[in-house]
């Protein structure tokens, strides 16, 4: 099984969308295995959005990140990264296609609602970077012997 990283975004917070997010997850099959809800230090920012550093939306995307709670998640299942990528949508809610959570609830690349991990090495990275070990749970979901064909 693998794992992703996933954050409803402070617009998603103040928009009453972390439920309708934690839903969707759930009824595609992943598996809920760590969650907070919190504000995020400046360090923990910076490292999460490292790549983009240099780029002219940093600051803009800094600012916006930090000016409210965000809800962080660690989901499992197999190919956790790419199945909740599909169900997040496009980077830009206006491209993303109706049916992911971009697509049916954003209109703004700066508030785009949900962070999800673009690659099983970012998942892990991202995962460390707001998780300790001991925060992430193992049990299995009574549905698992029907999710899976194997
Ligand atoms: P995140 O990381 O938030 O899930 O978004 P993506 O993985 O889908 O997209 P990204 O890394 O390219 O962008 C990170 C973050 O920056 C915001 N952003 C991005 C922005 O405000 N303006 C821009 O032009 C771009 C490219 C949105 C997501």
């Amino acid at each position: 099984m693998d794992r992703t990283f996933v954050m409803v975004k402070p617009d998603g917070v103040q928009r009453g969308l972390v439920g309708e997010i934690i839903s969707r997850l759930e009824k595609k099959g992943l598996k809920l295995v760590a969650a907070r809800f919190e504000k995020l230090p400046e360090p923990r920012v910076t490292d999460q959005y490292r790549e983009h550093l240099s780029k002219p939306f940093f600051p803009s995307l800094k600012q916006y990140i930090m000016g409210g709670p965000v809800f962080l998640m660690v989901w499992e299942g197999r190919n956790a990264v790419s199945v909740a990528r599909k169900t997040i949508g496009a980077t830009n809610p206006q491209e993303a296609a109706t049916g992911t959570i971009r697509g049916d609830y954003g209109l703004d690349i700066g508030r785009n609602v949900i962070h999800g991990s673009d690659s099983p090495e970012s998942a892990a990275r991202e995962i460390g970077i707001h998780f300790k070990p001991i925060e992430i749970s193992t049990y299995t979901r009574i549905d698992e012997s029907v999710l899976y064909e194997y």
